[in-house]
């Protein structure tokens, strides 16, 4: 699964050959929210912006516990990285062109979600299933998909996980 979530991508044009000397500088502003009203929760609002070299994004902490970050995957070559502190709000220079991905840490994934209850461990130990031989299995989860700092399957019973064996290289 691609790279999704508590996630802000910046798309940045290169300079025009020749750009008006002194052309003003946006600043653009991006709430960190627990809640954007619009069903989504532990989210930059908005979550995407276009920018233009000189251009500064102000990220607001108008909700606690969240911060900003650079993703070094996500990010212009030779361009400054960055990283907030935590309910602080912090201001991104933007310099080179590219693309900018920009996380909060406490709140980013890169993957899909399984919740799993502490009743439903107990279920779940008891019908055998032992979580820590879980990595590098081939797991099928069935489950209504939420959205929950990204796609989430809150697995509440056995049936739901089934271990299949390790992928087999394809003959
Ligand atoms: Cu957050």
């Amino acid at each position: 699964m691609s790279l999704h979530f508590i996630r802000l991508s910046i798309a940045v044009a290169a300079p025009l050959a020749i750009a008006p000397a002194g052309a003003l500088a946006a600043e653009h502003v991006v709430k960190m929210l627990n809640d954007n009203g619009k069903g989504e929760y532990m989210v930059f609002e908005p979550s995407y912006i276009e920018a233009a070299p000189g251009d500064t994004v102000k990220f607001v902490a108008v909700d606690q516990f969240h911060n900003a970050e650079t993703m070094p995957e996500i990010w212009p070559e030779g361009a400054a990285t960055f990283q907030g502190e935590l309910s602080k709000d912090v201001t991104l220079t933007i310099e080179e062109p590219g693309v900018y991905g920009i996380k909060c840490q406490p709140h980013w994934r890169s993957d899909f979600t399984i919740t799993i209850e502490r009743k439903a461990l107990a279920m779940l130990e008891a019908a055998g299933l032992d979580l820590g031989a879980l990595p590098g299995k081939l797991v099928r989860v069935r489950g209504f998909i939420e959205w929950w700092n990204g796609p989430m399957i809150a697995a509440t019973h056995p049936e739901q996980i089934e271990v299949l064996a390790p992928a087999s290289p394809a003959g």
